[in-house]
């Protein structure tokens, strides 16, 4: 520990500290803009100066170590100054239609300038050129906003290891983006809009599908039918000032009835079925000396980036549809049928935590009646506010229950939303199916957590199965070349593309630099999906009553023909 002076408070700390951290500890909020806590530590912006006794000038407090005895004032006239000065030169260059801004409400820069006391803005004049690139089906990128903090470049090349946006030009003219200023479309983006969760402003956002979902809703020809992915649930409530981690799946359900969509079904519904394609899809190549490692399909960014970056793991991937999707192509196919509906005017829409599924649900493969699986995913954020501007009292609604049949879920299904999920979920099944015998414990804690890699060596009897969890693309690669190296083996790999696998997907609600580096998102989110998992009565997805239906009445068995045509897809190398 080291004794240093803050503000004429004397404190001690751990030696590895930064200034920042110490001020932090005793309340202090020195303001940030770059600074992303164990993303990107870089000293760019200069908004958390702050004045160190015997330096010449002030110092960047995010980046500066603590050292012995020294002495830090955070709040004087220069410092305020400074800051002051920084934060209108950046405000200089902005695009100011806040009112119109998609960020309105939450933009960090906005609620700088209102801490800040921001009047006016000294030095208008020249603007950067700037891009408005539309050319994603998940991402919008809009330089008119960019503060060019960093923050975008750090999450895409450190932590997901993508590597397709940059800074280019010098001085004024630094612009953030894909290399010679191209569309987001035209490199090898996987559209995980992890991008889009680190922004401090709207310069990264999601494509929203807001107007064509209430033009669906409007339209009297259409019926129109919502499913709601496992780790939405986790997050809608904090858009309504809900504490993290407050699970609002009742809420969810009827808002979304509430906003007029004729039926309301579950992806988790879709999870459990998953998990029985999934596991057959295993055993047979256990069996039949399939290739192997087998890696799961559900995360539509992991399978863009395993498209362009790993082609040789094509193989691997297991050919399930991602849940949505699946259950998109049976409310087209089994639904519809049931219910006397033509597909085409069923409209389904895919409420997501994610703004990979957006491109994923554009691509022409899923289509298994003719008809694209999913007709529009919206993340989160957008749900949100489809529910404020209908005005409904989201945090005043009664509990409401999915529709039948494909609302029905376990706690297997619930879990897919947090990394390491989608294999518990797997092993619980799998593992009864080889035994024959029922499990005494289905807590397979061993892939439970937020460690980036994840293994175990599960016994069933016979066999044993090695397996292997990992979130993020960046740690996705790590894994892989370990497998490619041969330093590795498994047999089954479960892989997300976020940080956190869903439930700190790119679409989820916007955490502040500031609340990050308190708040342990990943582990509260997912602590909700685990325990709605406990609170329910059937967590096995293989003994969901109503995935036995579906099987008896129209899919006949795991990995029948039908089931191929309509649940299996293949992959583009
Ligand atoms: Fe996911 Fe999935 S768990 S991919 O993370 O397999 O997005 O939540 O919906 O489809 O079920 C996301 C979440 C989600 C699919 C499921």
């Amino acid at each position: 520990n080291v004794t240093i002076t803050i503000d004429n408070k004397k404190i001690q700390v751990p030696a590895d500290s930064t200034v920042l951290d110490a001020a932090r500890a005793i309340g202090i909020d020195i303001p940030t803009l770059c600074f992303l806590k164990d993303i990107n530590e870089v000293g760019a912006c200069r908004m958390c100066l702050v004045e160190v006794e015997g330096a010449r000038a002030l110092q960047t407090s995010c980046v500066l170590p603590v050292s012995e005895g020294m002495v830090v004032k955070t709040n004087t006239k220069a410092v305020r100054e400074a800051r002051k000065a920084t934060l209108e030169l950046l405000l200089s260059n902005h695009n100011r239609e806040c009112l119109m801004c998609a960020r309105n409400g939450n933009c960090e820069l906005q609620t700088l300038s209102n801490e800040m006391g921001i009047k006016e803005i000294p030095f208008e004049g020249e603007k950067t050129e700037s891009t408005l690139d539309l050319s994603s089906h998940s991402i919008v990128r809009d330089t008119s906003k960019c503060i060019v903090c960093g923050r975008c470049v750090s999450v895409c090349n450190n932590v997901q290891q993508v590597g397709v946006l940059g800074f280019s030009n010098r001085g004024f003219e630094t612009t953030v983006g894909p290399v010679f200023d191209k569309g987001i479309s035209e490199v090898a983006c996987i559209n995980c809009g992890q991008c889009i969760a680190v922004c401090p402003v709207a310069a990264l956002r999601e494509k929203d599908a807001i107007d064509y979902v209430w033009d669906a809703l409007e339209n009297p020809n259409k019926h129109v039918v919502v499913q709601t992915a496992p780790a939405v649930r986790a997050a809608l409530g904090e858009e309504f000032g809900l504490p993290m981690g407050t699970s609002v799946t009742g809420k969810m359900a009827a808002s979304l009835r509430r906003l007029g969509f004729d039926k309301v079904f579950d992806t988790d519904f879709a999870a459990d079925l998953t998990i029985l394609e999934e596991g057959y899809e295993l055993l047979s190549r256990l069996k039949n000396n399939g290739k192997l490692p087998m890696i799961t399909s559900c995360s539509p960014g992991w399978i863009k980036f395993c498209e362009h970056y790993y082609p040789e793991f094509l193989d691997n991937l297991s050919t399930c549809k991602s849940p949505h999707e699946m259950l998109g192509a049976l409310i087209k196919s089994y639904y519809a049928e049931k219910n006397n509906i033509k597909p085409e005017d069923i409209y389904v829409v895919s409420i997501m935590p994610c703004t990979a599924k957006k491109f994923e649900a554009k691509r022409e493969e899923l289509a298994a009646t003719g008809y694209p699986d999913v007709d529009a995913v919206l993340t989160t954020r957008e749900l949100a506010k489809m529910i404020k501007e209908a005005r409904i009292d989201f945090n005043n609604l009664e509990d409401e229950d999915f529709d039948d049949v494909l609302g029905e879920s376990t706690g297997a299904g619930v879990i897919f939303g947090a990394t390491g999920g989608v294999m518990e979920a797997a092993l619980r099944t799998v593992a009864e199916v080889v035994t024959g015998k029922e499990l005494e414990n289905i807590d397979f804690k061993q892939v439970r957590g937020t460690e980036g890699i994840k293994e175990a060596e599960i016994d069933l009897g016979e066999l044993k199965v090695k397996v292997a969890v990992a979130h993020s693309t960046g740690k996705a690669k790590e894994l892989l070349e370990k497998v490619k190296s041969g330093e590795k083996e498994y047999h089954f790999i479960e892989v997300m593309g976020c940080p956190g696998g869903c439930v700190t997907g790119g679409g989820q609600p916007y955490i502040s630099a500031k609340d990050r580096y308190t708040k342990d998102v990943m582990k509260t989110r997912a602590k909700a999906l685990y325990n709605e998992d406990m609170g329910k009565a059937i967590r096995k997805s293989h003994e969901n009553p109503m995935i036995k239906k579906i099987y008896d009445e129209f899919l006949e068995k795991p990995n029948s023909h039908k089931a191929h045509q309509l649940l299996h897809t293949h992959y583009i190398k």
